[in-house]
């Protein structure tokens, strides 16, 4: 399960680097777009549905759910000038001045225990991230295979969770610093897919009033609470970018509604609170134009009843994608995530 460092230090050495002290650090942005915009530049592309090609570059990740409806099949991270590009065994890095994103891929064998392969999952990244200087953890995606499948405590995604905070404990992550994230369900023949968003800048984590944190959800749901924060919000010179974990039908800790129209319309609800909280951090934050979204869908026979509100609430079809996924909690249908920029306005320092 170890990483092959070596390697890892070889890419750093190909002259990638030379360009680093010209380039600003440069805000990171997940679009939807096919191409970046004029003047940025590809960090980090993810390619959604069925594998492909098996080779792919180390800062490409295939996320292994199919895209319902038109709209474009892979979604592209711009920022600063890439300074570090490595793959290792089962997954890839890419660096730039302030930030990381890696990943790793893992097929569960038919025997196999999601717990312990989450864990070294978690542990090989988590390690990798410290090691090459970008302390702060921001977003992170999980797509794990049969998540729904088992009962009670042997359910898969209390299995998962076990694993991931075995990781984080055994590296001393205090909840406090748990990053947004989202976790949802791929098909059972997929692998298990982390893909993490790290930097050396620290950010504001972010909870949500309507509900219980995370981490602090009650026994039933599992030995081992789900580690991670509502929201994060990376703050830059010009303000920030405001990363919205997987937010589902749930209010303080029970899942709410059992039709898809009254979930989508309280995963919106949540969605704003969480919004408001992020704007109400100090004064003079607004959300700019840029933003986009990931809607995952249970029953893809639910798309023609969320899009038009989807759309009509959150952004047009050029800002959202519909994802066929399993949500965590079997009774959800829908979970909704997001990236939006924020603009700092008015007097005062803001980081
Ligand atoms: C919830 O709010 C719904 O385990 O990483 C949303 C986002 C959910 C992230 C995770 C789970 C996770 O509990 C499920």
């Amino acid at each position: 399960m170890s990483l092959n460092r070596a390697e890892a230090q070889a890419d750093n050495h190909r002259g990638i680097s030379a360009t680093r002290q010209a380039e600003p650090a440069g805000r990171l942005h997940g679009s939807l777009l096919a191409e970046p915009l004029a003047g940025e530049r590809a960090f980090f592309t993810l390619r959604f549905g069925a594998v492909r090609d098996p080779r792919q570059p180390p800062n490409q990740v295939q996320i292994p759910l199919a895209v319902l409806g038109a709209g474009p099949d892979f979604e592209v991270w711009t920022g600063a000038a890439v300074t570090r590009l490595s793959a290792f065994p089962g997954g890839g890095l890419v660096a730039s001045a302030n930030h990381l994103g890696l990943y790793r891929t893992a097929v569960v064998p038919p025997d196999g225990d999601v717990r312990t392969l989450t864990r070294d999952i978690y542990h090989d990244l988590l390690a990798l991230q410290h090691e090459l200087g970008y302390p702060h953890l921001v977003r992170m995606w999980n797509v794990v295979p049969a998540i729904n499948a088992g009962e009670g405590d042997g359910e898969t995604y209390v299995r998962f969770n076990l694993g991931r905070a075995s990781a984080f404990d055994a590296l001393e992550v205090p909840e406090v610093r748990y990053s947004a994230a989202t976790c949802v369900g791929g098909a059972p023949d997929t692998p298990l897919t982390v893909l993490a968003l790290a930097s050396r800048v620290e950010p504001l984590s972010i909870e949500n009033p309507r509900q219980v944190s995370a981490y602090q959800y009650p026994r039933r749901y599992g030995p081992r609470a789900p580690s991670f924060a509502r929201a994060t919000l990376l703050p830059d010179a010009g303000g920030g970018t405001l990363f919205i974990s997987g937010t589902a039908s749930i209010v303080g800790h029970e899942s709410r509604h059992d039709d898809i129209g009254p979930q989508l319309a309280e995963t919106l609800t949540n969605i704003g609170r969480l919004r408001e909280q992020a704007l109400a951090l100090r004064p003079g934050l607004a959300a700019a134009s840029r933003r986009s979204w990931r809607v995952y869908l249970r029953d893809p026979a639910d798309l023609a009843a969320v899009q038009d509100i989807v759309h009509d609430q959150l952004g047009g079809p050029g800002e959202v994608v519909f994802l066929h996924a399993d949500i965590c909690r079997r009774e959800l249908k829908v979970e909704i995530e997001g990236v939006c920029e924020i603009v700092a306005t008015g007097p005062g320092d803001w980081i």
